[in-house]
């Protein structure tokens, strides 16, 4: 029998059974957010598989000593201090790569939502408030053709603008710290334009930047006035990024057309005000939910906690 880990959230029967192979395995099949109970739970074992629900602070490496490797199974890290880790010796790992393309796939899917009023459009043919046909009835604005803007240009922005400019022929602007190289701009159609630039001139705006201190309400009320009342906003990213009582007022005051959301500030909770407004798709957190790009992720954290315990190079290891 090898270390004790944890698997700190429900996962799928194979992914125990693989871990299962290599570890004495502590599985949280109850499914509960462990949050203050984490450390506790955590007491002898030397490996733990994280979601995005686990916060894996100097507190909880102080009540952990023992603890040696922090594997998540995504790719967003923003609820791992990394550099506490570091300075102890625990190896982290990420998820990165085996969720882009499904990631795109939501983002694009909610931007097109947002545009074409799906989910407003749904709630009031449930409503059966339906009757007749009119010519502006849930006319929105178009994709094809539209610009798409994007803001952080990593691998899922790289993977969305693909799909815009290839699929959709959109003209893309993008705002990033770093220029992708000019062939790859080229290949994505792509133009790199300052932050104010790119609020003023996309048509269909989405968000795919990592949270950091930094990216704080980085869309909030001076930017969304910025942007064209007929524009959209996606938030694929992370609450947070967005001041979501700002994004509420805009939507309430149309000075932006409509709003895609898959991430909250404080969620599972959500800004009240959000659920007021019409024109606004939203979305629990599932960008990334396709069963197969799942058992990926899951997969992979598996992939990273193997090689840490048994000398092999840990394939997304964040912290060499
Ligand atoms: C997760 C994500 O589903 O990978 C990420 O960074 O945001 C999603 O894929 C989410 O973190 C829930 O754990």
């Amino acid at each position: 029998m090898g270390p004790k880990i944890l698997v700190a959230r429900r996962v799928f029967p194979e992914i125990v059974a693989r871990l299962q192979q290599h570890f004495e395995v502590d599985h949280n099949e109850g499914d509960e957010v462990l949050g203050a109970r984490l450390a506790e739970r955590l007491q002898g074992c030397a490996g733990v598989f994280i979601t995005g629900s686990e916060r894996i602070d100097q507190a909880l490496l102080d009540a952990c000593p023992q603890l040696k490797a922090v594997c998540a199974m995504t790719v967003g890290f923003n609820n791992v201090d990394v550099a506490a880790c570091t300075a102890r010796g625990v190896r982290v790992s990420n998820a990165p790569d085996v969720l882009t393309e499904t990631t795109a796939d939501f983002g694009f899917a909610l931007m097109m939502a947002a545009a074409r009023r799906l989910a407003e459009s749904e709630h009031y043919l449930r409503r059966g408030e339906w009757t007749r046909w009119s010519i502006d009835m849930f006319a929105g604005s178009d994709i094809h053709g539209a610009t798409l803007g994007i803001l952080g240009m990593g691998r899922i922005g790289q993977a969305i603008a693909r799909r815009g400019h290839l699929g959709f022929g959109m003209p893309v602007i993008y705002h990033n710290r770093s220029r992708l190289a000019p062939e790859v701009e080229a290949s994505l159609g792509a133009r790199w334009v300052d932050k104010d630039s790119l609020l003023c001139e996309a048509d269909h705006l989405v968000l795919v930047l990592p949270y950091s201190p930094e990216a704080h309400h980085i869309i909030g009320a001076r930017e969304l006035s910025l942007m064209k009342p007929s524009a959209t906003l996606t938030n694929i990213a992370r609450g947070g990024i967005v001041d979501d009582a700002a994004l509420a007022e805009a939507l309430a005051k149309k000075t932006i057309a409509a709003a895609g959301l898959d991430v909250y500030e404080g969620e599972p909770k959500l800004n009240p005000a959000l659920l007021e407004v019409p024109n606004i798709v939203l979305t629990p957190h599932i960008a990334s939910a396709s069963i197969p790009t799942r058992r990926a992720m899951a997969n992979l954290a598996v992939d990273n906690l193997i090689a840490a315990f048994t000398g092999g190079r840990m394939p997304t290891l964040l912290n060499p």
